[in-house]
């Protein structure tokens, strides 16, 4: 992204927050924000852009395992269990909280080995943060997934709106935050926002166990090992985006005025490869990485799966648009992969 286009969107970002502080009667200050399941592969990275925007203080992480002091570093963090309403609904009341971004959730692997928790964390979980939001007033982001569609869906691309029938603990919990989130919206006025992410791919967090996890596996395996075993067979498309491009569009679409949704859940897209595409990338940079294909339980997963997301609901309703492109992203990740194993070995 170019220099001007990016004070372009810094500009236009400074705008929104200004009205969404009016907006939260929080004065300078931006609203006060409370990440469920907040040590994921997303929650601290969310926690950096907001609390550089608008405060360290005003952005909470929370989970109920125990951090890593890099996680708590700038800012902070609280024991939150999505299962225990009391416990939430008394920290929206101490911390005055104003938005809730609901990370919680067991993924699509994790959770066909683990289904009744997947229920509990994935739907009981969601309903607590979901009642909570609607008795106080907050704005509540409950991130979808590719994961929310099956078969049965057009799978490239699969359009914004369209039949939904996963296979899988994970999707049908997400269909159903889906559905919930919309009908709290249009019932009880709930400003309920949700986006469809993509296989998310990063270097300083892990994935929580899910079928794209091996979009993040094969970099640190062609820094330290050479070799990657894939799970999914060489072809399987799937759509994929870096973790930047993931927050910047939460921050945007939490931020995007209500008069410019036309709907409360969109797909948003950046790229989609195959493990061999993917492979062949990091091979520009890591020309000896060798790779073996054994298809495991995640390929019939990932077989439902769309393939490319069509996105231009949310590019025309507020303005979503991609801004980092496959070999970028390979370059971000191996060279900031070699930088933090080189600081591991002198550690
Ligand atoms: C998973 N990474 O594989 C998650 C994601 C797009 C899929 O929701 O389950």
């Amino acid at each position: 992204m170019s220099a001007s286009s990016m004070r372009q969107n810094f500009l236009r970002f400074d705008k929104l927050f200004k009205a969404e502080c009016r907006l939260c009667h929080t004065g300078k200050r931006g609203p006060n924000v409370l990440i469920t399941g907040g040590l994921g592969q997303l929650g601290t990275g969310l926690a950096r852009e907001l609390r550089a925007r608008h405060g360290a203080e005003t952005v909470i992480l929370s989970d109920i395992i125990k951090p890593e002091e890099s996680e708590i570093a700038n800012g902070p963090f609280i024991f939150a269990d999505v299962l225990d309403f009391k416990c939430l609904q008394e920290i929206v009341v101490n911390k005055r909280i104003d938005w809730i971004v609901h990370f919680s959730a067991l993924l699509s692997a994790v959770g066909e080995n683990n289904v009744p928790l997947a229920v509990r964390v994935n739907i009981e979980g969601l309903h607590n943060v979901m009642e909570l939001s609607k008795q106080y007033k907050l704005k509540l982001f409950v991130p979808s997934t590719i994961g929310a569609f099956g078969p049965e869906s057009p799978r490239n691309p699969t359009p914004n709106l369209c039949i939904q029938r996963p296979k899988t603990i994970y999707g049908v919990s997400k269909v159903h935050a889906e559905l919930l989130g919309e009908y709290y919206n249009k019932r009880f006025n709930l400003d309920f926002r949700c986006l469809r992410f993509p296989g998310i791919i990063s270097y300083d967090s892990h994935p929580g166990g899910g079928t794209t996890d091996y979009a993040v596996q094969i970099f640190h395996d062609a820094i330290t090992t050479g070799k990657h075993h894939c799970y999914l067979r060489p072809d399987t498309r799937l759509p994929m985006m870096y973790i930047d491009d993931c927050l910047r569009s939460t921050i945007e679409f939490m931020l995007a005025p209500t008069d410019k949704l036309s709907t409360r859940t969109y797909n948003v897209h950046a790229m989609s490869f195959t493990p061999e595409e993917l492979f062949n990338e990091v091979r520009k940079w890591v020309p000896e990485l060798e790779i073996e294909y054994n298809p495991d339980a995640r390929q019939k997963i990932a077989d439902t799966w769309p393939m490319v997301f069509d996105d231009s609901i949310a590019r025309q309703d507020w303005g979503w648009k991609p801004s980092i492109p496959l070999d970028s992203l390979v370059e971000i990740m191996i060279t900031n992969l070699r930088r933090l194993y080189k600081e591991k070995e002198k550690a």
